[in-house]
C-alpha cells in the first residue's frame, strides 16, 4: 500500500506537486514545409486578421499597410508563428468566396514572407485553391477550422506541398461553425471531440499528410457552449497522449467573457492568459493569440516555473 501524505516528507510532497503540474511529454517538434519549430518552449501565434468583420479586431487590418505593421508589431512583441485569416468564422458573418480570399491574403503574404522571412507564416483557411496559393506565397502551415472537413481536395494539397497543417475539431457547415447549432453533447463532450478529431486526423494522414507535419487543436468556441470549451480544455493531457502537438485557441473568446462578465472582447486579456497558462500546463505547446506580448511573457515565465520543478 501506498504512503499516505501526512507520511510524506515536504520535499517529496513538493517534488510530487511539481511533477503533477510539469508539462506532460510533448514531441520535441513540429515539421512545417521548409524548416522545424522546436517546442521545447511554448509557440507563441500572433493573429493577424485581414477580414473586415473578425469577432474582436475586424476591420482594423483589412488594408495590407495595416496589417503588415501589425504583423512587425506582433513579431516583435515575440510572436514566433503569425497565422494570417481572410475569413471570418464569427456568426454572421459574410461568406467568402475563394478570388476574394486570395485577393485579400497572397499581397499580405508576399510580403510577410519578404519582410519577415524567420517567421514561419501559416494560412487560416477552409479552402484548397486559397491554401495552394498561400503555399506559393510562402506560407508553411494550412490551418483548416473546418478539420479538413469542408474541401476534400485540401488535405491532398497539404500533403503535395509538405507543409504543417493544423487539424481543428468543429461541426457543421461554415455559416453554423462559430454557433452552437450542433453544440450538443452526451456525458463527456471532451472524449466526442477526441473521436471526431481522430477520425479528420486519420483522413488527414490517409491522404499523405506526415504525422510529423499535424498537429491537433480542440477548437475552442466551435459548436462548444463555454461548458463545452472549458470541458476540452479541462482533458487536454488526453489529447496531449497521443503524441501531435497541441494547440490552443482561446484568445478573447466567448467562454472567456462568460467566466470573467467581461462583455468587450478587447478587454478579455488577462482571462485569456489564465486559460492560456491552465492549457500549458494540461499538454498544450501552441497558443493562437491576439494579444502576444501578454502570451509570451506568462507562458515563458509559467513554463520556466514548470521547468525548475523537472530539474528538482
Ligand atoms: N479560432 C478562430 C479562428 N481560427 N484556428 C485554430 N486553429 N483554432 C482556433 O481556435 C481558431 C482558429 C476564431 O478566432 P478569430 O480569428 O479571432 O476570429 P474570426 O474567426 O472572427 O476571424
Amino acid at each position: 500500500m501506498g504512503k499516505r501524505d501526512a507520511e510524506r516528507s515536504p520535499d517529496e510532497l513538493s517534488r510530487r506537486s511539481a511533477s503533477l503540474f510539469s508539462v506532460p511529454a510533448a514531441p520535441a517538434v513540429w515539421r512545417l514545409r521548409t524548416r522545424v519549430l522546436p517546442l521545447d518552449r511554448p509557440v507563441v501565434i500572433g493573429i493577424l486578421n485581414v477580414t473586415p468583420d473578425s469577432f474582436s479586431d475586424g476591420g482594423r487590418f483589412a488594408d495590407p499597410e495595416a496589417a503588415l505593421a501589425q504583423a512587425h508589431r506582433l513579431v516583435a512583441e515575440g510572436a514566433d508563428v503569425l497565422d494570417v485569416g481572410a475569413e471570418s468564422t464569427r456568426p454572421g458573418a459574410v461568406p467568402v468566396d475563394a478570388a476574394e480570399e486570395r485577393a485579400r491574403l497572397l499581397p499580405v503574404l508576399r510580403r510577410l514572407a519578404a519582410e519577415l522571412p524567420a517567421v514561419p507564416l501559416s494560412v487560416d483557411t477552409t479552402k484548397g485553391d486559397v491554401a495552394a496559393a498561400a503555399l506559393d506565397a510562402g506560407a508553411e502551415i494550412v490551418n483548416d477550422v473546418s478539420g479538413f472537413r469542408h474541401d476534400p481536395s485540401l488535405a491532398q494539397i497539404c500533403a503535395d506541398a509538405g507543409c504543417g497543417v493544423i487539424v481543428m475539431h468543429s461541426r457543421g457547415a461554415a455559416r453554423d461553425l462559430a454557433t452552437f447549432v450542433h453544440a450538443s453533447y452526451g456525458d463527456d463532450p471532451a472524449a466526442e471531440v477526441r473521436d471526431e478529431l481522430r477520425r479528420q486526423v486519420g483522413a488527414v494522414e490517409g491522404a499523405g499528410v506526415a504525422p510529423e507535419r499535424v498537429a491537433v487543436d480542440p477548437g475552442v468556441g466551435f459548436a462548444k457552449r463555454a461548458a463545452h470549451s472549458l470541458a476540452v480544455l479541462a482533458a487536454l493531457p488526453a489529447l496531449a497522449a497521443w503524441g501531435y502537438p497541441v494547440l490552443v485557441g482561446v484568445s478573447r473568446k466567448r467562454f472567456i467573457g462568460e467566466v470573467t462578465g467581461v462583455k468587450d472582447p478587447a478587454e478579455r486579456v488577462h482571462g485569456t492568459t489564465g486559460a492560456n497558462v491552465a492549457a500549458l500546463a494540461l499538454g498544450a505547446r501552441l497558443f493562437r493569440v491576439h494579444d502576444v506580448l501578454a502570451a509570451r511573457q506568462a507562458l515563458d515565465v509559467a513554463r520556466a516555473v514548470f521547468a525548475a520543478g523537472e530539474r528538482r
